[in-house]
């Protein structure tokens, strides 16, 4: 198996990148179809202009009043339009957020990511201290269980960033931070840091985040561990 050559924001592998994809489109739809309007009465305005006859009593009082009248009118629903479309936004972001936040599961599995110059120290926690398995670089986790990763640092601040799950923390020493994902589809895929930590800063992409089937998952954690792999 291997990894993707080219990361793609936009091609989600879990139900939190997928929120943030579809939040992403929802706001390119609308943009879109705004700048489509925008440029259309922009060409509008400019043809019906070219061709209307010059008069010399543009200038009078009534016109004035009639023009006065109608940009009243357009920029009022202009700026109304754009109010609502905020507000959805609005709407739309804290709903986003709401998934973002919340857990996928009440039993998530555990494991501690913990940043060095320059790679990924990687532990899951069990209560006997020698099932704690340990590895280097590789995040391995069966499909379709939430994962909850303690993202720390032994040295400088690096970012855990997984791109297909749209996990992105930093990891700062001295601080655990949780940050959760939900993998949906077996596959391999790299691990970034995203903040210059050094001189070895690019070797830190050699890490990959492993979804494995359930069984594949626990055959590799018993060969690691010999621990009983129930998380459940
Ligand atoms: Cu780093």
């Amino acid at each position: 198996m291997t990894a993707q050559w080219l990361q793609s924001a936009l091609d989600p592998k879990g139900p939190k990148a997928e929120a943030i994809a579809h939040f992403h489109w929802a706001l390119v739809t609308v943009v879109t179809i705004i700048y489509i309007v925008v440029i259309a009465t922009l060409f509008y305005v400019l043809r019906r202009a070219s061709r209307r006859p010059v008069t010399l009593n543009h200038d009078s009082a009534a016109d004035e009043r009639e023009l006065d009248r109608r940009m009243t009118y357009w920029v009022s629903g202009a700026v109304a339009a754009t109010v609502l479309i905020l507000i959805a936004f609005v709407f739309v972001d804290v709903s986003t957020a709401r998934t973002l936040s919340r857990v996928g599961g009440l039993k998530p599995l555990r494991i501690d990511v913990v940043g060095h110059q320059w790679w990924w120290e990687v532990k899951y926690p069990d209560p006997e201290p020698h099932n704690v398995t340990e590895t280097a670089n590789e995040i391995h986790v069966p499909v379709g269980k939430p994962v909850i990763m303690f993202v720390s640092s032994k040295d400088v601040i690096h970012s855990l960033k997984i791109i297909a799950m749209r996990v992105c923390q930093d990891a700062i020493p001295g601080l655990r931070i949780p940050c959760w994902f939900v993998p949906k589809q077996v596959g391999r895929y790299q691990i970034n840091c995203a903040q210059l930590c050094g001189n070895g800063h690019a070797a830190m992409t050699g890490g990959f985040l492993v979804v494995q089937t359930e069984d594949d998952y626990k055959k590799w954690l018993k060969s690691k561990s010999g621990a009983d792999t129930s998380f459940e």
